[in-house]
């Protein structure tokens, strides 16, 4: 399948794994990349830029196809020296970044510079067209359905995606929601050039996280995802737990005047590691997406990817074509 993600990045299929906070190491990167989809590596995982700069050599040992590297802006506790980052992934020829959260603009010049191809991931029309005014390469339109942080708007991806075609001249993919051959076509459909995937790549073999995560999310179905941090403007779509159950306690106690300080206990990084990690479940509060309702195995991601594309094309071919009557 060749579209304008494919020939961007140089890869064989449309299909991006996500930057994913205490999961995007070398391991799945690598594994989503040799099996022709664009692996990402999560900057902010790394504790340091020096760290990240060893994660990116590993990540080459284990693949010679391209992968890319996640920097995401988001309010935190403490401000990481983000141009350091970016130097690492330079100096370690990552020639693709996908940013996420805030707006890039204060570092597109150290990255187009340097010959990075920047694909922004945002969850609006109106942040899309800026990612294309600045100059960004493509964009990952993240609908309502995500896992993580889909914004205040609450557009799902019926309406996200075509608005977004309407309106840009740089390719999309489809994020949120994305888990098979089916999301892949109607993504399409709808203007997309490929689709991005969170989730599903966590209940995947290679991910390199706790057997309990993967089983959560082949267990769960499509309604056990809440929002918490709506009080706060930090939207942020998770798996339910004890953790979220009390979250969602205090914040329904303190309405608007909920503070950060109210949950930090339950939504720190640290603490979602130890979910990830450990399979912890109740620990803290873990990003996942509806889409936990459609994912049913924890297949490798070679096997995952060839799968959606032999569905993909036989959707196409077969079932769409036959209502052609070709
Ligand atoms: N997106 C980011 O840009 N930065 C992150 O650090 C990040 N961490 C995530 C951690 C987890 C556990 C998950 C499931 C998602 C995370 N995401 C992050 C969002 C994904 O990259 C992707 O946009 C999202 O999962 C798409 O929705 P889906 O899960 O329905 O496929």
């Amino acid at each position: 399948m060749k579209t304008r993600i494919t020939e961007l990045f140089g890869i064989e299929h449309p299909i991006i794994q996500g930057g994913m906070h205490w999961v995007g190491y070398a391991e799945l990167a690598a594994a989503v990349s040799n099996a022709g989809g664009l692996g990402i590596l999560t900057a902010l995982t790394q504790p340091t830029p020096e760290d990240l700069a060893r994660e990116i050599a590993r990540c080459r040992e284990m693949t010679d196809k391209p992968f890319g590297v996640n920097l995401t802006f988001l309010p935190s506790f403490k401000e990481p020296p983000y141009p350091e980052y970016i130097q690492a992934i330079i100096d370690g020829s990552v020639k693709i970044v996908e940013t996420a959260g805030r707006s890039p603009e204060k570092y597109m010049e150290q990255l187009k510079s340097a010959g990075i191809k920047v694909i922004h991931k945002c969850t609006s029309v109106r942040h899309a067209l800026k990612a294309q005014r600045i100059g960004c390469d493509a964009v990952s339109v993240d609908g309502f359905e995500c896992a993580g942080h889909p914004g205040e708007d609450d557009i799902p991806n019926f309406i996200l995606l075509p608005r977004a075609a309407e309106e840009l001249t740089i390719p999309f993919v489809a994020s949120g929601g994305m888990a098979d051959g089916r999301s892949l076509v109607a993504a399409m459909a709808l203007g997309a050039e490929g689709m991005n995937m969170g989730t599903r790549f966590l209940a995947t073999r290679e991910a390199p996280i706790h057997d309990r995560v993967k089983q959560t999310i082949v267990d769960s179905d499509e309604l056990q995802t809440r929002l918490i941090m709506r009080p706060l403007r930090n939207t942020e779509r998770v798996l339910r737990n004890r953790a979220v159950d009390e979250i969602i306690r205090i914040e329904a106690e303190k309405g608007s005047d909920t503070t950060i300080d109210d949950i930090r206990h339950l939504v720190t990084g640290a603490k979602g590691k130890l979910v990830l990690h450990e399979g912890r479940m109740d620990e803290a509060a873990w990003s996942c997406g509806m889409v936990a309702g459609l994912i049913h195995d924890v297949p490798s991601c070679d096997e995952l990817i060839d799968r959606i594309m032999t569905e993909a094309h036989a959707i196409i071919r077969e079932r769409l074509a036959g209502f052609l009557g070709e």
